[in-house]
């Protein structure tokens, strides 16, 4: 089989895996949001795409973080195959894990602590590892790749303990040197987004998460619990340097009163790749966009 093919199977097998898992644990899926009044500050990346309409500026969505906060007012079990458009320098383009366009499985639950949503990621990452090696373990095999098995729950390592013993590179190094997928939890608050919450008992840090792909495949997932009350949303814009008029509309919600939730994205392509050993996300996908390069279609 060719590359493009199995690599078009394993993504089918993913996304079909994903929702039986999710519908039978009672998440319901919303359809994607594309352009929006407000989306992901993402500090990591700088420049926005935009359009203008109808006398304002419309963002291309980075992540549907506020409309996730905004989703589970409704319904407590959301998810999303979540299209998001990330303007990465061009630098970014051989690092083999950035496309400027790329789908999340991004979910939140209403009411959820981070360790509830760790343990539903571990849950939700075997099952999909099972559901390829069911239906595509022989493609893979063919191709030279075992689909891997691990049991859970995952080792996790406090954000500064891994800096610590680790060094400056430590994220690279702990998924490099890691035989199973390992979390990386309580990132410090500057390190982060305003919307991650910070813990009322450790202040300055996050309850957050990233999980690491063993073999140097890098992050898998990140997520957190939420910041939801209006004054802490406000201090933490603030404290980032934000301006709270850009972020208005979450504010409008937040006074309404938004619900304490938690949740995470796992990137699509870059499971696909992980789980097919691609050493290029590009690989994964049939029509790639790669920061800074040339299309064909
Ligand atoms: N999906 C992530 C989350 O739920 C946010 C992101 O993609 N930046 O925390």
């Amino acid at each position: 089989m060719k590359r493009e093919a199995l690599a078009l199977e394993v993504t089918s097998v993913v996304l079909g895996a994903s929702r039986d898992f999710l519908a039978k644990e009672g998440f319901i899926e919303l359809l994607p949001v594309i352009l929006a009044p407000v989306t992901d500050p993402l500090r990591t990346t700088p420049e926005w795409a935009t359009i203008f309409a109808y006398g304002r500026p419309w963002y291309l969505t980075r992540s549907m973080i506020f409309h996730k906060q905004a989703a589970v007012r409704v319904y407590p079990k959301i998810f999303c195959f979540s299209p998001n458009v990330r303007l990465e320098p061009p630098e970014r383009a051989q690092t083999g894990r950035h496309l400027f366009e790329f789908v999340q499985l991004d979910l939140e639950v209403r009411g959820a602590t981070r360790e509830e949503v760790m343990e539903l990621g571990e849950r939700l990452f075997l099952y999909i590892l099972a559901e390829v090696r069911k239906e595509c373990g022989k493609a893979l095999e063919a191709w030279g790749r075992e689909v891997p098995e691990y049991s859970r729950p995952f080792l996790r390592i406090p954000w500064h303990k891994a800096r610590q013993e680790l060094g400056e590179d430590f994220e690279a190094e702990l998924s490099r040197q890691s035989k199973t997928p390992i979390w990386l939890v309580d990132f410090p608050i500057d390190q982060r987004e305003f919307y991650d919450r910070e813990d009322p008992e450790q202040p300055g840090i996050l309850r957050d998460m990233d999980l690491l792909y063993p073999e140097g495949f890098g992050e898998a997932l990140s997520g957190g619990e939420r910041e939801y009350q209006l004054e802490r949303i406000k201090a933490r814009i603030l404290r980032q340097g934000l301006s709270l008029d850009s972020y208005r509309p979450l504010l409008a919600l937040a006074e309404d009163g938004l619900s304490p939730s938690a949740g995470f994205g796992i990137g699509i392509e870059r499971l696909v790749g992980f789980i097919c050993g691609f050493p290029h996300v590009a690989q994964v996908r049939l029509f790639p966009r790669v920061p800074g390069e040339e299309a064909l279609l």
